[in-house]
């Protein structure tokens, strides 16, 4: 089969589409990877045409061998629809999981995705933390997100209540709740650490005043994740905008109530008194 009529390579280029439309990547902004299942590699192998070994940048033994389909660095989502085999790029890890080879896309030149040590750092965590069912990270610069993180406490805490607060299928569909990274310097692996530490418990981490990255199963569950935090930040940016108290809100016992009804466990250190 060609790479490109393969059902993940689509599912990877209808989001990275998605998550344009929504504007959540000017630029070259943001980026995307997908742990590629072996029988879906198989169905692909004829035109893998694999590039010489380069690092990666940080070390993941676990993911030794494996492919992914990532976007490229430098790349702008706005034209993976168009263009994926420019945009994006399937690389294979070796058998210590340190170095990657280029084994189809990116046509044009380039690299992997800036954000690769982060990327990889974090699917990591994700095949311990979920035995192997979460296989999308992505990345993104959604606006009222990144504007929160120049008003709320940098705390998980804070992020994870008032996000929680602002629409009731919040606390359902991101239950774990939200890490917060402090500003780093991206690309390197001193935040791709920090990012993938935050993984061990949560499916959602904020950079300080540059984006979001969300884990998930699949692409909808991911996207749809992303998607989520980032409208319940709108919400709470708009209230802000009108008043700075909220008149009233979700409380920690119906919090509780929530949790019993809907079979989500929500830890007690986000279910604090404020008022
Ligand atoms: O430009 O989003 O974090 C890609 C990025 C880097
Ligand atoms: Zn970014």
């Amino acid at each position: 089969m060609k790479v490109l009529d393969a059902e993940f390579v689509q599912g990877f280029i209808r989001m990275a589409d998605d998550g344009w439309l929504q504007g959540w990547h000017e630029r070259n902004g943001g980026n995307l990877s997908y742990r590629v299942k072996p029988e879906e590699i198989e169905t692909v192998r004829e035109e893998l045409n694999p590039g010489e070994w380069k690092p990666i940048g940080t070390t993941v033994p676990k993911l030794a061998g494996e492919y992914f389909l990532v976007t490229g660095s430098g790349k702008y989502f706005r034209n993976v629809s168009i263009k994926p085999e420019d945009s994006c790029c399937i690389i294979e890890l070796d058998g210590q999981g340190e170095n990657y080879r280029v084994c189809w896309g990116l046509v044009n030149g380039g690299r992997p995705t800036s954000e690769l040590p982060s990327h990889l750092m974090n699917h990591e965590v994700k095949v311990v933390a979920t035995g192997g069912r979460h296989r999308v990270i992505y990345h993104a610069h959604p606006a009222n997100t990144i504007a929160l993180t120049f008003v709320l406490p940098l705390t998980d805490e804070a992020f994870t209540r008032e996000l929680w607060e602002m629409a009731t299928e919040c606390p359902v569909v991101f239950p774990s709740g939200i890490g917060v990274v402090h500003w780093m310097v991206p690309g390197g692996r001193d935040i791709a650490v920090a990012t993938s530490e935050l993984m061990k418990r949560y499916d959602v981490a904020i950079w300080a005043h540059h984006g979001m990255f969300c884990s998930g199963e699949d692409f909808d569950l991911t996207f749809g994740l992303m998607h989520t935090v980032e409208k319940s930040a709108e919400i709470l940016v708009k209230v802000r905008s009108m008043q700075p108290y909220k008149r009233q809100t979700i409380q920690p016992d119906d919090f509780r109530r929530l949790a019993a009804d809907f079979h989500v466990e929500l830890p007690e250190r986000f279910l604090y008194e404020k008022y």
